[in-house]
Formats: C-alpha cells, sequence, structure tokens
C-alpha cells in the first residue's frame, strides 16, 4: 500500500487564525482526502507552534502567562479547522512533551555530529518573522515583509554549521530536480544556495519561553529551529524509529512562499547534520492578497486590513463550509499570488456551484422525479458523454496527484459543463416518457456520481447529499477513486430526493 505524508506549517499563536491560514490547511486537506480515496495510507499534520518572542510578546500584552495565551489561542486553531471539515490525522503543538523530546533529540544528534558550536552573534531581527536580516537583505534597516524597524540584537548563541551544507545541497537539488514544486521556488531556493551560506545562531539566552539546549541550560532553542522538527515529532523521531522510516520517505511540506528559505534550504541541511534523508517534497503555495496586500496579523493591527472581518469561521457561516473551501482551492493556482474579495466568493458561488453544479442536479432530479417515478434509470454503456466524464476522470486525477486542486476541479467541473450541454442537446424536459429519455436521464445521472466522486476531496458534504440524493447508498468515499470513478457504475437502490437548492443564488450586492 502507498503511503502519503502531508503537512501545513504551524501557525504562531501570537493571533487568531485567518483566512491566509485557512488558504494552506483547505488545500493541504483536500490533497489529503484524495490520497485517502486513493486508498494510500495518509498521514495529514497541522498545528501551532507556540514559541518565541513573538507569542511571549502577545501573552504579556494580554496579561497572561505564555502557556495560558498558548492554550486560549491554539484552540481557536482547531475550531476554525473544525468549522471547515479539515481532516487532520494529528495536531502538533510544540508546548508538548512529545515535541520536547523530539528536538532535544535531534538536535543533540545534530550536536555530536559535530554541527553546532558557541559564538557571539550580533545583527538585525524582526520579531514578526522571528527572523535575522543582514543590512543588505533588508528595507534600509526595515523588515522587507512586515515594513517595521529591525532590532539590533547581540547574543551568545549556539551556531549551526549551515556552511558546511552548500555543496550538499547543491549536490542534492541537482539529484532532486522535483524536490521543490513550482519550479520557480525551486530555483529561488537554489539560488539562495548559491548565494553561499552563512552559519545560523539556533538557541536564544534573551528570553526562556522555549525549549531548554539539553547540554546548556541558560540557552532555549530559537523559535525556527524547534518548530521545523515538528514534523519529526509527529512521526516519532526518537521514540520510534520504524514509524519515521515509513512516513519520512513520503513526506511532504505545503508552504507559503515566504518560508522557503527556512524549508528549502535550512530544514534539508540540517536534516543532513542528524544524519538523515530531507524531505521528500516540499510544496510552495503563492499569498492570498487584500487589494495587493498580503493578509498579515501584523499589517490588520496597523490597520491596514481588517482581518477580524474575514476569519475563517465567519466565511463559513456567511457563504456555508464547502462553498468557502471550493473557493479557496478553485480561484487561485496552489503556487500563484492570488486576490481575495467577498464579490470573488460570490461569483464562484453563482457561477460554478449555483448556475453549474446545482442546476444540473436540479434539473434532472426534477425530470427524474415527474416522468420516472422519482427512479433513477440506468446509463448506457456506450454514452456520448464516456468520453467526456472519462477525460475529466484522468485530467483530475493527474491533478490531484501533482497538488494542484485548481486544475483538478477546472477539469471536474469540465464534466458537469459536458453534462449541461449534453442535457441542452438532448432536452429530456421536452422528451416523452420512453427509452430515449431514460438514457438520458440515466447518462446525466451517471456523469453526476462521478462528478461527486471527484470532487469530494473539495466539497466533502455537498457531495455526501448529491450522492444520496441521486438514490445512492453509502458515500462517495467508500470504494477507491480507482474503481469507482469508472462509467457505467450508477445503481441506485433508492429514490431520487429533489430537495431544497443545493446553492441557493447569493445576491451581488449581498
Ligand atoms: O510562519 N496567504 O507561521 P504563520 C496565503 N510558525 N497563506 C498565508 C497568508 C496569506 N496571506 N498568510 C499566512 C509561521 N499564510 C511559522 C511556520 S513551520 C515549521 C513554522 C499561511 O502563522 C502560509 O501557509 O506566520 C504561511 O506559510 C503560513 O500561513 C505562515 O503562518
Amino acid at each position: 500500500m502507498n503511503r502519503f505524508y502531508v503537512t501545513t506549517p504551524i501557525y504562531y499563536v501570537n493571533d487568531a487564525p485567518h483566512v491566509g491560514h485557512a488558504y494552506c490547511t483547505v488545500n493541504a486537506d483536500a490533497v489529503a482526502r484524495w490520497h485517502r480515496l486513493r486508498g494510500d495510507e495518509t498521514k495529514f499534520l497541522t498545528g501551532t507552534d507556540e514559541h518565541g518572542q513573538k507569542v511571549a510578546d502577545a501573552a504579556a500584552k494580554n496579561g497572561v502567562s505564555p502557556q495560558e495565551w498558548t492554550d486560549r489561542t491554539s484552540l481557536r486553531f482547531r475550531e476554525a479547522w473544525d468549522a471547515l471539515d479539515v481532516s487532520y490525522d494529528d495536531f502538533i503543538r510544540t508546548t508538548e512533551p512529545r515535541h520536547f523530546e523530539t528536538v532535544q533529540k535531534f538536535l543533540t544528534q545534530v550536536y555530536e555530529n559535530g554541527y553546532i558550536y558557541k559564538d557571539t552573534y550580533s545583527g538585525l531581527y524582526c520579531v514578526s518573522c522571528e527572523d535575522y536580516f543582514t543590512l543588505e537583505a533588508s528595507d534600509e534597516g526595515k523588515c522587507p515583509v512586515h515594513g517595521r524597524p529591525l532590532t539590533q540584537m547581540e547574543e551568545d548563541n549556539w551556531f549551526f554549521r549551515l556552511s558546511a551544507f552548500e555543496d550538499r545541497l547543491l549536490e542534492f537539488y541537482a539529484a532532486n530536480p522535483d524536490f521543490v514544486s513550482p519550479e520557480t521556488k525551486y530555483n529561488e531556493a537554489h539560488a539562495f544556495i548559491k548565494g553561499g551560506l552563512k552559519d545560523i545562531s539556533i538557541t536564544r539566552t534573551s528570553i526562556d519561553w522555549g525549549i531548554p539546549v539539553p547540554w546548556d541550560d541558560k540557552h532555549v532553542f530559537y523559535v525556527w529551529y524547534d518548530a521545523l522538527i515538528n514534523y519529526l515529532t509527529a512521526i516519532g523521531y526518537g521514540r520510534d524509529d520504524d514509524e519515521v522510516q515509513e512516513w519520512w520517505p513520503v513526506s511532504n511540506h505545503l508552504v507559503g512562499k515566504e518560508i522557503i528559505r527556512f524549508h528549502c534550504v535550512w530544514w534539508p541541511a540540517m536534516c543532513m547534520a542528524a544524519g538523515l534523508d530531507p524531505v521528500h517534497h516540499v510544496q510552495v503555495h503563492g499569498w492570498l492578497l487584500v487589494g495587493g496586500q498580503k493578509l498579515s496579523k501584523t499589517m490588520a493591527a496597523e490597520g491596514g486590513v481588517r482581518l477580524t472581518d474575514i476569519s475563517p469561521v465567519l466565511l463559513t457561516d456567511e457563504y456555508g463550509v464547502d462553498p468557502i473551501r471550493y473557493y479557496l482551492l478553485r480561484e487561485t493556482a496552489l503556487g500563484n499570488d492570488g486576490d481575495f474579495s467577498l464579490e470573488g466568493i460570490t461569483a464562484r458561488y453563482n457561477t460554478d456551484l449555483a448556475n453549474n453544479l446545482g442546476n444540473l442536479v436540479a434539473r434532472v432530479s426534477t425530470i427524474v422525479a415527474g416522468k420516472c417515478d422519482g427512479v433513477g434509470p440506468l446509463p448506457q454503456a456506450e454514452a456520448p458523454l464516456r468520453d467526456a466524464a472519462q477525460r475529466a476522470i484522468a485530467d483530475t486525477t493527474e491533478a490531484w496527484n501533482r497538488f494542484a486542486p485548481h486544475h483538478a476541479l477546472e477539469a471536474t467541473w469540465g464534466l458537469i459543463g459536458a453534462t449541461n450541454a449534453y442535457l441542452e442537446n438532448t432536452a429530456p424536459w421536452k422528451l416523452p416518457a420512453g427509452d430515449e429519455l431514460r438514457a438520458v436521464l440515466g447518462n446525466a445521472l451517471e456523469a453526476i456520481r462521478i462528478v461527486t466522486i471527484l470532487a469530494t476531496p473539495a466539497m466533502p458534504s455537498i457531495c455526501q447529499q448529491i450522492w444520496e440524493r441521486i438514490g445512492l447508498t453509502g458515500s462517495p468515499t467508500d470504494g477507491l477513486v480507482g474503481d469507482t470513478a469508472q462509467w457505467g457504475l450508477y445503481q441506485p437502490t433508492n429514490p431520487i430526493v429533489k430537495g431544497e437548492p443545493l446553492f441557493p443564488r447569493i445576491k451581488a450586492d449581498s
């Protein structure tokens, strides 16, 4: 049996989840659901990043202990993912004992392998990024991401010998051209390595909200060093070597484009330093922008973008869970930046969901109810829609397999379009009861059945509802997609249900 391990970044708990976090998490969720549908043994990990200056500052500002703050905020992420029907298998918090254990074991291994040494660090620091910048990399002394003045920091620190991995990383990149996608991001990471690597300070004495360095208890690990290791904590590094052997070779990190350097340069080098292969694949996604600006908590606080207005939970309350999932997956090609807007959600909803999918199901079920006593007829073996279905199955499969939900949904909606066109051509509402009518409706129902299977990773509960409306028992996820997404298998056991509109139209100005 194949295995598939997918992770999101673990999100900082300095503030509540926003729609940018939801974008990444829903994409990872849909891909995980697809792999389960294929029959792969799948592990989907998300969680929260709870250490570091930024989180300690947020707790202090709110007058509570860091632990209390992280407990509260981490829960908000779980609630958001529940509201979005996110099917994570594991939710990791970096304050958990299992994570302390793995981090300490992993970094002790790196230390014993001779890649960690002590020195003094001084440099420019951005607390929002939890990252150092050189003056050249800064925007005239300001953070290039957040636009805030950088702070001069000086500390006696432990350092990771990243510079020792330049050649090995370049060799690794040459041997693994698919390590990072899309290709532009592979090139970006590669260019960064080629530009020369400096050693990195990996511990702090200025704060104590972190994981203690086992061989020097005055220090805690720098938050990024602790955070990256979460991907190994969840598969038992240091506790269950067999599990690591099983899951690490099939690991995939989905990350936003601003954290490429951490995931595509530091992290593979850290793994090499610990004597482990790097993660199998890093899939980079772009940013959702509002009015051309990245959604960020920091900017929200400064009044640039009001993220409280676009929290994932408010969105699902307003538009429904599956429509929001669909919008997040369909609107922006994974890897590109995308514009987020309420107008965009309404347009996608009215066009793809209400007009195309909703109308198709409503039309067919109404005619079956009126002209076939509610009993769904069987499809023809050699139907005119069969080719369109087979093309949609092949293209959808290929796209989900390569981490491209937007293309997968486009391909699936191709079958919806072909089925609507087929109904326009055959006009079953005009046909008298008889074989011809039964064939047209059976073919349309079969196309709908296939659509519900192919779209279920994106819209699990709507697809279940449609499945039941067309008279089927069980669920679109019952079989493996390779067996069930095949023309000619529609065989209803229950009457067709007309039901309420699946997607009542939204007025454009509401
Ligand atoms: O960076 N558009 O956490 P974070 C799309 N704790 N995605 C967005 C987004 C936007 N406008 N804003 C955020 C951290 N994201 C670290 C990660 S991993 C070992 C440690 C998503 O809370 C995107 O996936 O700042 C981005 O990479 C992630 O949230 C950063 O979340």
